[in-house]
């Protein structure tokens, strides 16, 4: 079986740690992993099956021979080196959001549009949807195929390991303070984090909503290839240190009943469902973490419409909403494209 040479760009932020380990846990036919990061990380190691290697500075010359990247260092480190990357035919696959609505650049989620995949052709680069969105419609596709979804209204429960390890450590860091008398710093986030709820996730814009909020708007028609599918969304920031909840509540044309959501998603691929009320049965973050499914509950009709279904669905934002679709999306690739 051929071998690839694979980058991960942004290795030891923590998508770029679970990268590494979704790699080597689906057992990726990698030849060589090259860790790249910048100069603050020089001096850092990864283990990768077994063999330490040591993180290297990220340069425009980082990508010869180089066949797959996979970026995720934040936007602008993706804005500058994505290209070229691509110029030197490594195919990128990007975890930030500046390419995904690149008419030339494919958004992809495996279960939803792995056909798009072929498009990378362009610019050598495929972009990875946000993590919210990604979630949301792994879990909405089945339904949107046999009954036509007119509208969703969304509302999110991110963690904050979304935004990184700081934001992990300042919840942490808040949470003791607390529990100690002492005063909470801010850093990270506009307000307080723990014992809070903040309806803000990434920067405002002109409209109202939060580029987050947009994100779901947007990439969901583009995955989803509909842009007659109405979204709405309103995300937010919640004191859990893994995975994104979401309350979805979404209108059809065709009429399709609480059992038979059940029941097509409970054949439907990376979906668990977890319905059982009497029993207590529903997904949590606590669950989901660590796991690389996406949990769907407390499916029940909208009875304030004629054709409404509400679902509650819970993923791991690292690994479906990040490092696993990442290497999904590798796996097709090679499979299908660099053979
Ligand atoms: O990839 O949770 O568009 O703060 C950027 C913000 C992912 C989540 C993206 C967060 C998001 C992140």
């Amino acid at each position: 079986m051929r071998k690839y040479v694979v980058a991960v760009v942004g290795a030891t932020g923590l998508v770029g740690k679970e990268m590494v380990n979704t790699l080597e846990e689906r057992n990726f036919p990698v030849k060589e992993l090259k860790l790249l990061a910048s100069e603050r990380s020089i001096g850092k190691e990864l283990t990768y099956k077994g063999k330490t290697i040591p993180v290297e500075v990220l340069t425009e010359d980082s990508f010869k021979g180089v066949e797959i990247g996979l970026f995720s260092a934040g936007g602008s480190i993706s804005e500058k080196f994505a290209p070229v990357a691509g110029t030197a035919k490594c195919v990128v696959i990007d975890n930030t959001s500046a390419f995904r609505m690149d008419p030339d650049v494919p958004l992809v989620v495996p279960e939803v549009n792995p056909h798009a995949v072929g498009q990378y052709t362009k610019r050598y680069i495929i972009a990875n949807p946000n993590c919210s969105t990604i979630q949301m419609v792994v879990a909405l596709k089945p339904i949107h195929d046999v009954a036509r979804i007119k509208r969703i209204v969304v509302s999110t429960y991110q963690s904050v390991s979304g935004t990184g390890k700081e934001a992990v450590e300042e919840l942490e860091s808040q949470v003791r303070a607390l529990m100690s008398g002492k005063p909470v710093e801010v850093k990270v986030y506009p307000h307080q984090i723990a014992f809070n709820c903040l309806p803000h996730i990434d920067v405002f814009l002109e409209n109202g909503y939060t580029k987050e909020e947009m994100k779901m708007v947007n990439e969901t028609k583009k995955i989803m290839e509909d842009p007659s599918i109405e979204v709405t969304a309103t995300t937010v920031r919640v004191p859990v240190f893994f995975a994104h909840s979401e309350s979805v509540n979404i209108e059809t044309e065709k009429k399709i009943t609480a059992a038979e959501v059940r029941d097509l998603l409970s054949r439907a691929p990376g979906v668990t469902v977890m319905d059982d009320p009497k029993k207590r049965l529903y997904p949590l973050a606590v669950h989901a973490a660590g796991k690389d499914d996406t949990f769907v509950g407390r499916i029940r009709e909208d009875e304030s419409i004629t054709n409404g279904i509400n679902m509650w669905v819970v993923s791991d934002n690292l690994r479906k909403g990040a490092a696993l679709n990442a290497v999904q999306i590798a796996e097709i690739l090679i499979r299908d494209f660099l053979k």
